[in-house]
């Protein structure tokens, strides 16, 4: 199979972390949807990345249908549980950690526009997003292990990514004082493998 996606895509390295942590192989395709003259939306009408393409051609997008698709293709270190009510569970907060990831890269972009057209309220908007979300993670985690509890699972994941992000391109915003629980899960995940393999990078 092959993942088409960029180094700096927190969903992109949702989708590569999972990949790694159940050590299955694939190729990784490096394509940026805002460099000009891509070919993201030849696979993806969305024009969005990641994108997996399946062996048989078969293309998986967005990353919450792709990380589903990659924990039950391979039987080992099952990162979403089958109970339903569990499942649900970690899918809020997958739900809650990518909500992040969309707010902080709606800010991004904004910022990259010039200051007299930036919106501020739009951008307070989405930065107030952010810190209750992450109020809510905190509490949410408590003092846990793992957001799950005692079990590393997909909600870690898409946690560490979104927190990865807001470290990567918002350097400034000090959630790990705020949330003295989020930082520890943050550092235990940079540990990590798959995690310190795709640190993202411009
Ligand atoms: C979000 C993908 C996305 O916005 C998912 O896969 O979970 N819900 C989707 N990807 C961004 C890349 S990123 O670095 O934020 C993207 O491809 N944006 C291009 C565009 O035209 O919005």
């Amino acid at each position: 199979m092959k993942l088409i996606g960029s180094l700096t895509s927190p969903y992109v390295r949702k989708a590569r972390v999972v990949l790694a942590e159940k050590k299955i192989d694939y190729d990784f395709e490096l394509h940026s949807p805002w460099v000009s003259g891509n070919r993201v939306s030849d696979v993806n009408p969305l024009g969005k990345i990641p994108v997996l393409v399946l062996d048989d051609n078969t293309v998986l997008f967005d990353s919450r249908v792709i990380v589903e698709y990659l924990d039950n293709v391979a039987p080992n270190n099952k990162l979403m549980p089958t109970l339903n009510r569990e499942r649900t569970e970690v899918k809020r907060w997958e739900a809650l950690a990518d909500g992040v990831c969309d707010a902080a890269a709606l800010v991004f972009l904004e910022k990259k526009r010039p200051v007299a057209q930036q919106g501020t309220e739009w951008i307070l908007r989405q930065e107030e997003k952010i810190v209750r979300s992450l109020a809510f993670m905190s509490s949410e985690l408590d003092e846990n292990t793992w957001c799950m509890g005692t079990h590393f699972s997909l909600a870690d994941v898409t946690v560490g990514c979104a927190l990865g992000y807001l470290v990567f391109r918002f350097p400034e915003i000090d959630w790990q004082n705020n949330h003295v629980n989020l930082a520890r899960l943050y550092d235990k995940l940079m540990k990590r493998t798959a995690f310190v393999e795709t640190v993202p990078h411009d």
